[in-house]
């Protein structure tokens, strides 16, 4: 009882002081991650952070939407390579949740070129080559939400509330 008011009262301040803790975003584990074996360490990642998982699937992309989530680079030389690869192996797709969670996921992820990604990031620590840099994160809230319209129907996003939230937000 004592811990529901705590939460509802935290949700208050944070509605108050404008911190969205629900913002989301769509992280995408490629073939490329997949076949290197680390779902788990992405997952395990985001976790002990304390973002939210909301939704996640395992599954096998088709040509049709990665051309369509990659719209935005379908003028670049790199783009057909890109939705071959991608389209070519099972993907894992996830919505997390939590303050900050687009541009704090960047951050883990590294940069866009494994060689430019500190060690301690995703990319830094799991990649080499910039076509193989096994994870894909939303770049905007905007993006994160057209993304992940893309991948997942609203039903699909799963409601719920952690136990540890009041540990992880004042
Ligand atoms: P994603 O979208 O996969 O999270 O990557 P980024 O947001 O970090 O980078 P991006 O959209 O510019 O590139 C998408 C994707 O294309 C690959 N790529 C990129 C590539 O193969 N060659 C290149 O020269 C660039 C710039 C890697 C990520």
């Amino acid at each position: 009882m004592v811990c529901t008011l705590l939460t509802v009262l935290a949700a208050f301040t944070d509605a108050m002081s404008k911190r969205n803790l629900a913002e989301r975003s769509f992280i995408m584990i490629k073939p490329d991650g997949v076949q290197r074996g680390i779902i788990g360490e992405v997952i395990k990642r985001f976790e002990q952070k304390g973002f939210k998982l909301v939704a996640m699937k395992f599954m096998q992309a088709d040509e049709a939407l990665l051309k369509k989530h990659y719209a935005d680079l379908s003028e670049k030389p790199f783009f057909a390579g890109l939705v071959k690869h991608v389209s070519s192996g099972p993907v894992c797709p996830m919505v997390w949740e939590g303050l900050n969670v687009v541009k704090t996921g960047r951050f883990m992820l590294g940069e866009t070129n494994p060689a430019d990604s500190r060690p301690g990031t995703i990319r830094g620590d799991f990649c080499i080559d910039m076509g193989r840099n096994i994870i894909h994160g939303s770049d905007s809230v905007e993006s994160a939400q057209k993304e992940i319209s893309m991948w997942f129907d609203e039903k699909e996003l799963v409601e719920w509330t952690p136990v540890q939230h009041s540990m992880v937000y004042e």
